[in-house]
Formats: structure tokens, C-alpha cells, sequence
């Protein structure tokens, strides 16, 4: 059985996230991994010191293409940048009926720097909230997109609840920004909420966790795996390459993709 996943993002040139991030995870999960790249970044593990979006136009022409001969289980969307990117990204998709989208709202890299024009988030919420099967906030994200300040379990809940009303099929809210030495990741799917719980693991070394996150659910789903599965088969890997993470560079090192078959540090 061939398992196919597409990943629409932007290239990261320290490795650690976007499109690097996904084609590792695909390969680490057992699934082929194909790519449209939106846009490039000059990047190290401190910072982005550039941003150079590919044309919307050739955007879609690698998605075509590649769909075309090589037709994906599951896509997932990280960086896109602007509004043009996202209506692109979102008519293509949607032209297309393909289906098990996974949508990872990015906004912010880890080191702080914009990966989405601020106005953008509106674009972003009407034309792909409504086409995706899983979307992946953090709380910033999370926030952003529906208004509410998330303090608390009860505001994380709300702001899912929210998220579906936008049009998602289902919806993680991942609790990494909130403190305490527990976690909580919230899904919310067919009205049924269901609580991941995990310890901090106590590194910063999280530079392209939220990527990650969301591809290993795409990999699941091009598998086959029910959304709960898939999540929960993600939760369990991203839990393994964070344990793993290791210093490279001066700033947020990276997760170990490969943590069941090499260490990184
Ligand atoms: O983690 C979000 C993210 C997504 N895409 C690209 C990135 C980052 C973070 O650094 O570089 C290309």
C-alpha cells in the first residue's frame, strides 16, 4: 500500500520546521511525502532574516502538478504568508474536492518573526477554516482566530467550539503556551471533546513542533486512521522527537524526527 501525503508550506533553511519538519515526519510515519513550497525563509535557529513568498500562481502550479501524477490521502498547510497565498491555496484545494485537509494556522515562528501578515487572519478563517478536516492552533493562534482570551480549560473549550462554528471539521487547541508542569491538548470532533494530557518536558529545544504536530496527523490520516486516531498516533510522536530535541545552534534546537532510529545529540 502507497501512502501519500502533501505538504503545502514554507521552506525553513535551518531544517528544523516547515517543509523540512513535514517531509521528516511523513518519511519517519511510514508515508511518501510530496511538496508545494510557499515561500522561502532565511533562518537559523534565532532567526528569520528573510521571507521570500513564491507567486500564488506557481504556488497552484505545484499543487496541480504534483496532484495531477501523484494524487495525496491527506495535505496539510503550514506557513502561507499573505491572502493572496491563502485564497490560492484555499480555491485549489477546494476546485480540487480534496479531501483530509489539516490546517496548521501559522503565524509566528518560534523565534518570534511573522510568518503571516497580521490582516491575513480573516482571509485565513473564510477560506480555510470551512475546507479542513483538522485544524491546529496554539493558543496565540487560537486566540487570534476566534477573539477569546484563553486562560483556562473551560476558554480552550470555548474557542473550539468556536472554530467549528467557523466551518472546521474538527479542531486541536494544543495547550504548550499555557504554564504548569502539565499539559492539556484539546480536540474537539463530532461534538466530542477529548483531553490529551502530558508532562512538560522541560527543553526549549521545541523549534518545529507545532509543523510536526500537524504533519504526523496528515500521516495518519493519508494512512487511514480516524481523526481521533490520527491525533492521538500525532500526540504520541511529537511527544517521542521532543524528548529527543537536541541544541544545534544558538537559539530553539530542533526535534528529532528520527528518534526511534538515531539520536541527534
Ligand atoms: O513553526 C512554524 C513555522 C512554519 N513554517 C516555517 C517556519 C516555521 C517556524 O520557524 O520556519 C517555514
Amino acid at each position: 500500500m502507497k501512502y501519500i501525503a502533501l505538504t503545502i508550506a514554507g521552506s525553513d533553511s535551518s531544517g528544523g520546521a516547515g517543509i523540512q519538519a513535514d517531509l521528516k515526519t511523513f518519511s519517519a510515519l511510514g508515508v511518501y511525502g510530496t511538496s508545494a513550497i510557499t515561500a522561502l525563509t532565511a533562518q537559523n535557529t534565532v532567526t528569520v532574516s528573510g521571507v521570500h513568498p513564491a507567486p500564488s500562481k506557481f504556488i497552484a502550479l505545484q499543487i496541480e502538478t504534483t496532484l495531477d501524477d501523484i494524487p495525496a490521502g491527506a495535505v496539510k498547510t503550514g506557513m502561507l504568508y499573505n491572502t493572496e497565498i491563502i485564497k490560492t491555496v484555499g480555491d485549489t484545494l477546494e476546485k480540487r474536492n480534496q479531501n483530509n485537509i489539516v490546517v496548521d494556522p501559522v503565524m509566528i515562528a518560534k523565534s518570534g518573526d511573522e510568518l503571516l501578515n497580521g490582516e491575513a487572519v480573516p482571509v485565513l478563517r473564510s477560506f480555510l477554516l470551512p475546507i479542513s478536516t483538522v485544524v491546529t492552533p496554539n493558543l496565540p493562534e487560537a486566540e487570534r482566530l476566534t477573539g477569546i482570551t484563553i486562560k483556562t480549560l473551560e476558554d480552550m473549550k470555548e474557542a473550539a467550539l468556536k472554530i467549528i462554528k467557523m466551518g472546521a471539521l474538527s479542531v486541536v487547541i494544543k495547550g504548550g503556551h499555557m504554564s504548569g508542569s502539565k499539559l492539556v491538548d484539546v480536540l474537539l470532533h463530532k461534538d466530542k471533546f477529548t483531553f490529551f494530557k502530558r508532562d512538560r518536558i522541560n527543553t526549549t529545544h521545541t523549534h518545529g513542533t507545532g509543523c510536526t504536530f500537524s504533519a504526523a496527523i496528515a500521516a495518519g490520516l493519508a494512512k487511514g486512521l480516524s481523526i481521533p486516531d490520527a491525533v492521538k498516533e500525532a500526540e504520541e510522536y511529537i511527544e517521542g522527537c521532543i524528548r529527543a530535541s537536541t541544541s544545534l545552534g544558538h537559539g530553539h534546537g530542533p526535534v528529532n524526527h528520527f528518534f526511534k532510529h538515531w539520536p541527534l545529540g
